[in-house]
């Protein structure tokens, strides 16, 4: 049992929304097996070809739109609820996943530092709205009016991610830090266990598959999301630990 007050940091990534059928990016059949990110997540690739670019992400709108959350995606949004009402600690959800499983589920602590496939920006006046239609080069931007400036609000590669000075100060007073279905391979996302250790975290993985910096957390818990998360979390609210 903690004495005091527990931060708690978790990061999630792709494999928390897997069960809910959504597609991750460097596994067997994942994305970027498929296609090439280079051609479909740098801001070159969206000046060479928009067209290719917008379908891609056209096609992943109307896939994510009637998604629902799984019982990982309920068990952090449940974890939050039951830390911030007894007073525990901070709490803070950051997900690299731009679906909006995490929201549907009701967690509200939360910062999508890859960006929102259900916004749109303009990239001329920066108008940043709800959206859930096709974006195509030829439709005005509602805030400027003007055509050619609207791109989905994602963070490609290149760019940099959305949040990063609230993340790093949490992760200054973080006493756990979970990552929750992610590979590790993307930066700065990766090294945040890291920072987190230098905090002097403790840091758990929670994935189907070791991770790329799998070796540099505390703890590792392997298997399907939908099971190890719900799992973590009734044994962190039952016993602390
Ligand atoms: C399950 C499961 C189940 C499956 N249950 N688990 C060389 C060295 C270091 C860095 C660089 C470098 N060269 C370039 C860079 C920088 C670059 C980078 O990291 N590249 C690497 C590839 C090397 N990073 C960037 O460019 C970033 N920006 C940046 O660095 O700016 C500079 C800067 C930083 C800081 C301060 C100032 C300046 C931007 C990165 C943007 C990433 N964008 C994408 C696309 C977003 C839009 C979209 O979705 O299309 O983000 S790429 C893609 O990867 C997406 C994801 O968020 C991200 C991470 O993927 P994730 O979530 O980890 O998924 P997978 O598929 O890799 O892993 C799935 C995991 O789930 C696995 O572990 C499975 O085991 C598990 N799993 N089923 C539980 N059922």
């Amino acid at each position: 049992m903690s004495i005091g007050p527990e931060n708690i940091l978790i990061l999630t990534g792709a494999g928390i929304s897997a069960e809910s059928g959504l597609g991750t990016f460097r596994e067997k059949g994942g994305l970027w097996e498929r296609f090439d990110p280079q051609e479909l997540a740098t801001p070159e690739a969206f000046k060479r070809d928009p067209d290719k670019v917008l379908d891609f992400y056209n096609a992943r709108r109307k896939n994510l739109i009637g998604a629902t959350p799984n019982p990982a995606h309920r068990a952090l949004a449940e974890l939050e609820l039951a830390w911030i009402m007894a007073g525990r600690g901070d709490f803070l959800l950051v997900t690299q996943n731009i679906d909006d499983l995490h929201e549907q589920a009701g967690s509200a602590q939360l910062l999508h530092m890859h960006g929102e496939l259900l916004k749109t920006r303009c990239q001329l006046c920066g108008h940043l709205f709800a959206d859930t239609e096709d974006i195509t080069p030829g439709r005005p931007c509602p805030g400027c009016g003007k055509v050619g400036g609207l791109r989905p609000h994602v963070v490609w590669f290149g760019e940099v991610p959305l949040g990063l000075d609230q993340i790093y100060a949490a992760l200054e007073q973080v006493d756990l830090f979970v990552a929750v279905g992610t590979s590790g391979t993307v930066y700065p996302a990766a090294g945040f266990v890291q920072e987190a250790k230098a905090a002097g975290a403790w840091t758990i993985e929670l994935t189907l598959e070791p991770g790329e910096v799998s070796d540099l957390f505390d703890e590792r818990i392997h298997g399907p999301a939908s099971a190890v998360v719900p799992d973590w979390v009734r044994r962190k609210l039952e016993t602390g630990s």
